[in-house]
């Protein structure tokens, strides 16, 4: 039987062509592909990652960001432990798309998920998006925020092991302090009983900060 403490599940969405097939790629197979074609439906890729010895297995969709898709990508988000909400730093309409998105996640996805909202291609010279602004868009809707660039690496593993990191961490507060009250509220919407109520004060705990190279 395989060995882990902790199993959870990360949904990556955002507008097509943003970088979520890349970045789950760079993470799970350390690389990054050549002429990558558009996600048709959903991908669904596996690592476990090592947190202060703690093994956590993450269970990563990769859902297609065309528009066409989007009635079977929403059925993945009921699961999630973490949504990953991806723009292109270099494509402004990618970032004035999230407020749909978001919407979505209001609509599909459990009220206690964690969320990161991610700038990616920091590697680009031609950004249209300043660091700020993702920053700021993030803490006005209770979501951590990094930068990152799938194809230099910049801070893709950083971005799965501190979910890992944050998961495990509520998953310890909630089986510290399981009430009848958390048990009747959380474990039906989440499917698994891990995911603590914590997630609501992440916005005053911002851990990440861009940290991009942006050229
Ligand atoms: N410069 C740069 N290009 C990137 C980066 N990440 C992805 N790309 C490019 O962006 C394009 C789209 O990447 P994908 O990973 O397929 O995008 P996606 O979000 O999965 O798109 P859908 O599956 O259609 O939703 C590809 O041409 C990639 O090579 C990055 O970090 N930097
Ligand atoms: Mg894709």
């Amino acid at each position: 039987m395989e060995d882990y403490k902790f199993l959870f599940k990360v949904v990556l969405v955002g507008n097509a062509g943003v970088g979520k097939t890349c970045l789950v790629r760079r993470f799970t197979q350390g690389l990054f592909p050549p002429g990558q074609g558009a996600t048709i439906g959903v991908d669904f890729m596996i690592k476990t990652v090592e947190v202060e010895g703690e093994k956590i297995k993450l269970q990563i969709w990769d859902t297609a960001g065309q528009e066409r898709f989007r009635s079977i990508t929403q059925s993945y988000y009921r699961s999630a432990h973490a949504l990953i909400l991806v723009y292109d730093i270099s494509c402004q309409p990618t970032f004035d798309c999230l407020p749909d998105w978001l919407r979505e996640i209001q609509e599909y996805a459990s009220s206690k998920v964690l969320k990161i909202l991610v700038g990616n291609k920091t590697d680009r010279d031609d950004r249209e998006i300043p660091t700020q602004i993702g920053e700021e868009f993030a803490k006005q809707h209770d979501m951590y925020f990094l930068e990152t660039s799938a194809k230099e690496a910049e801070n893709v593993e950083r971005l799965f092991y501190e979910i890992a990191a944050e998961l495990r961490d509520q998953a310890r507060s909630k089986d510290a302090s399981v009430s009848s009250q958390q048990r009747t509220n959380h474990s039906d919407s989440i499917g698994l009983s891990s995911l603590s109520a914590k997630a609501n004060y992440f916005s005053q705990n911002n851990c990440c900060t861009g940290g991009a190279s942006s050229n």
